[in-house]
């Protein structure tokens, strides 16, 4: 969106509400924005903006745009999982403005009091994103977050694996299974180094509820996991399409579906007209996630963050972005800039027989702790 679109969108909700937009629990304390806002109908953005993501999840293109056209810098930084994402808040980093907690811990963070609440009467692209996606349970009414990309959590594998021709992995026991992983498990095998989605994949395949607190259950997948971790190269869910599926260091992934996507199109080839990895939801069913955008309850930014949301939700920027990071978009307006590849991409916008396999993961609460011990024995055996 163009700044004056923007000035002029804050000029009329001024005109609605009466008052300046943005509001929440703090202000830009370093631009005094609110006041500025109230005398000359526009809001006074801060010099930087520090934002904390998943690696590998932005078009970075479109952060130098944001920086170009508002005269923001953007402080850049990345994190591995939602446990390391709140593991760094709790430890007191403070400066960090907009982060991207997926669903089950916008719930734990909302608990914790990390996050500032939003209207979003004062983040007019929310109109873009697709009804469905908008008010979920973990954050009722949008009061805290919205919507930025949406996937699942599957298996993907080399195409040109010999015994992948003959046994495409349709289960998690490609994974897990002994008997199975001797097949390729010198070709490499990589798992998402994520304390709820590999305990979630184990709980799934042994037929329980990925948020299951049952203890019993709980170390029944610990067992699992231990069994079949000798036969694992690597846990990376930071850069394992970049480091280990395109270049071929692994055979086979737990992997994230735009990931594998990405990996998918970056070994594409021209003659053949087909990629070297490809993506699949085990029959067992498997998890599907949304992230989202929100803003720390510590931002003193909190105008800008408000601003650098409402780009995020342009149609053009939802659109770039998936078409960079090859995840689903919630945002419904910016269906129509999106690749036709990636449109009809099932791997990516699965059919609802597919969909229907699909569960959230949701907060554990107090009973964090059991998975916390369950990640530490599997982290912490040789
Ligand atoms: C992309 C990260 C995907 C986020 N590298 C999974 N919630």
């Amino acid at each position: 969106m163009k700044k004056l679109t923007w000035i002029l969108l804050l000029v009329l909700l001024m005109a609605a509400c009466g008052g300046g937009p943005g509001g929440g629990p703090s202000s830009d304390s370093e631009a005094s924005s609110d006041a500025g806002a109230e005398s000359s109908g526009e809001v006074q953005l801060a010099d930087e903006l520090s934002v904390y993501n998943w690696s590998e999840y932005i078009d970075e293109e479109k952060l130098a745009e944001y920086e170009e056209t508002y005269g923001v810098d953007i402080i850049y930084d990345t994190f591995a999982s939602n446990e390391d994402l709140l593991a760094k808040l709790q430890a007191g980093a403070e400066g960090y403005d907009v982060i991207f907690p997926s669903d089950y811990m916008v719930a734990n963070m909302i608990d914790l009091g990390l996050l500032a609440e939003i209207d979003t009467a004062d983040i007019p692209n929310f109109a873009n994103i697709d009804p469905q996606f908008a008010n979920a349970p973990f954050d009722p009414g949008n009061a805290h977050c919205v919507p930025y990309q949406w996937g699942t959590t599957g298996i993907g594998y080399q195409a040109s694996n010999e015994f992948f021709q003959e046994n495409p992995p349709d289960s998690w026991a490609y994974l897990f299974d002994p008997a199975l992983l001797e097949k390729y498990a010198d070709d490499g095998v990589n798992v998402l180094n994520d304390p709820r989605e590999l305990p979630g994949a184990a709980l799934i395949y042994l037929g329980y509820d990925p948020n299951t607190t049952n203890p019993d259950e709980l170390n029944e997948a610990r067992d699992l996991i231990l069994t079949a971790k000798p036969y694992w190269k690597t846990f990376n869910s930071e850069d394992y399409d970049d480091s280990l599926l395109i270049p071929g260091e692994v055979t086979l992934t737990q992997g994230w579906s735009g990931d594998v996507a990405n990996a998918y199109w970056s070994t594409y080839d021209d003659e053949t007209e087909d990629g070297d990895w490809y993506y699949s939801i085990p029959q067992e069913g498997a998890v599907k996630w949304l992230d989202n955008i929100c803003i720390t309850a510590s931002s003193e930014r909190y105008d800008t963050a408000l601003h650098f949301m409402n780009y995020l939700l342009d149609a053009e920027v939802g659109a770039a972005i998936t078409n960079f990071t090859y995840y689903a978009s919630p945002n419904l307006a910016a269906q129509e800039f999106i690749l036709d590849e990636i449109l009809q991409d099932e791997s990516i916008f699965p059919p609802d027989e597919v969909q229907d396999k699909l569960v959230w993961l949701t907060q554990v609460g107090e009973d964090s702790f059991l998975y916390d011990e369950l990640w530490t024995a599997v982290k912490s055996s040789q």
